[in-house]
């Protein structure tokens, strides 16, 4: 029973209830108030328990990147961090595209004997004949231009939001990028202080770290029951006519990121850090879980943090950089999803793609992926803009038809994302000569 102690385990059994509990009121009646009930109480428990894990993003996030720069000290030291993130995280979102690219134009998911798949491409015209009707696509593009304002940003303005008119604004948005800029700059510029005023400050931000580490480990006792109330409304609710006949689009995305997950980071992880990567799964197993049930990078990114520190044993200094920036812009399991979810319509509208195109759109997935925020389906605005970036008409009622079968998806190219960003870190832990990580038994 010690097992039960670790939160995976805890987190893993409300997972197998959510499945049980939401496959059965799939057999009670929606009006009832036995479905309603369960519906609306699950919810609830699942917003408070997301609205936790939002509520620690910006103190923990700030105060650990101020602290960790702290600890980098010279600006040289840091120059290097950033230059090894940024090419850890391009490469290894190429390599998923690339695995994705691979997976669509092999399984075909879009085809049926060779002939584009009438059925979903009845469903996306149908959807396209419904843009003038105030019925469902209506709400269903509302939610996309949504996502458009929360959760995309085209790449020029990703530059700019890195540098924030209003700082608490931008806290308060949930605008990571210019938070994390901000922070570096304070972090330098804290270096430069003089003796014993740089050492009062650089305690006082450790501390306010050290406390928000400890406010998440109070939020994820919660996280049973958080993940419960998120996980049965998606189960009770995922339709079942539209799921088999995008069943092979499924397959297809799931065995390209399940590749990506369980074949190309671990050999990552050998090569370029020689650590054992059943090690590493078994570090992250809490953040993982936490981000196949809120399907948010960002809302995960408190246990992402705790996990590469606690258990990886990464250092805070190199953690606090890569994680918040890892959640930010760099996103491996949405940049593949991506590329086979346009190369899926483009096979069912019957788009017959040279390399050159699909070279763009690897291109198109990689770059429009730093700007998707870590949040539920942020990722499917950006591929509306791919679509029509590579002229495919009707993008709008193809992400409506996608969007009816997405969350299980997001919850799965979520958790990648987030695996992602915690084997760079180790990877960089290791390049930086941290010889402790994935060293201890005891906290794995
Ligand atoms: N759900 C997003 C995340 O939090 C990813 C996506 O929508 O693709 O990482």
């Amino acid at each position: 029973m010690k097992h039960l102690k670790k939160p995976h385990w805890q987190i893993l059994i409300a997972l197998i209830a959510a499945v049980i509990a939401g496959a059965w009121l799939r057999t009670v009646p929606t009006e009832s108030a036995v479905h309603q009930g369960f519906i609306t109480g699950s919810k609830f428990v699942g917003d408070i328990f997301m609205n936790a894990l939002k509520m620690i993003i910006v103190p923990l996030v700030v105060s650990s990147i101020i602290s960790g720069i702290g600890g980098v000290g010279k600006v040289e030291g840091f120059a290097r961090l950033g230059g090894k993130t940024l090419l850890l995280y391009t490469l290894s979102s190429l390599i998923a595209v690339c695995i994705g690219l691979t997976a669509v134009n092999t399984l075909k998911p879009g085809l049926e004997d060779g002939k584009p798949n009438t059925t979903i491409k009845a469903a996306i015209e149908q959807e396209a004949a419904n843009l003038e009707d105030a019925g469902a696509s209506k709400e269903k593009l509302e939610r996309v231009e949504q996502a458009k304002k929360d959760g995309f940003a085209p790449i020029a303005d990703i530059f700019k939001r890195m540098f924030p008119p209003n700082i608490i604004l931008a806290a308060s948005q949930g605008q990571m990028l210019g938070l994390i800029v901000f922070s570096i700059l304070f972090g330098i510029a804290m270096t430069r202080l003089d003796g014993s005023m740089g050492q009062t400050m650089q305690h006082v931000i450790q501390g306010v770290n050290d406390i928000m580490i400890t406010l998440t480990h109070w939020v994820m006792l919660a996280a049973p029951i958080g993940v419960f109330g998120l996980v049965t409304p998606t189960i009770a609710a995922a339709g079942g006519e539209i799921f088999y006949a995008l069943g092979r689009y499924f397959v297809t995305v799931l065995a390209a990121l399940a590749t990506h997950f369980l074949v190309a980071m671990p050999l990552l992880l050998l090569l370029l850090a020689r650590v054992d990567p059943v090690r590493h799964f078994r570090a992250m197993r809490d953040a993982l879980l936490t981000a196949f049930s809120t399907a948010s990078s960002s809302a995960t990114l408190p246990v992402t943090m705790e996990c590469v520190q606690e258990n990886a044993k990464v250092s805070q200094r190199v953690s606090s950089f890569t994680l918040p920036l890892g959640a930010t812009v760099n996103m491996d399991g949405t940049a593949l999803y991506e590329c086979v979810a346009v190369m899926f319509i483009a096979q069912v509208l019957g788009y017959d793609f040279t390399l050159a195109t699909q070279f763009s759109i690897v291109l198109l997935a990689l770059l429009t992926s730093i700007g998707v925020a870590g949040v539920p389906s942020a990722s499917l605005v950006a591929i509306v803009v791919i679509m029509q970036s590579v002229d495919i008409k009707g993008a709008e009622a193809a992400i409506a038809v996608l969007f009816s079968v997405d969350r299980l998806l997001d919850m799965s190219r979520t958790a990648v994302n987030v695996f992602g960003d915690s084997c760079a870190a180790v990877i960089i832990g290791k390049s930086e000569g941290e010889s402790q990580i994935l060293k201890d038994e005891s906290a794995l």
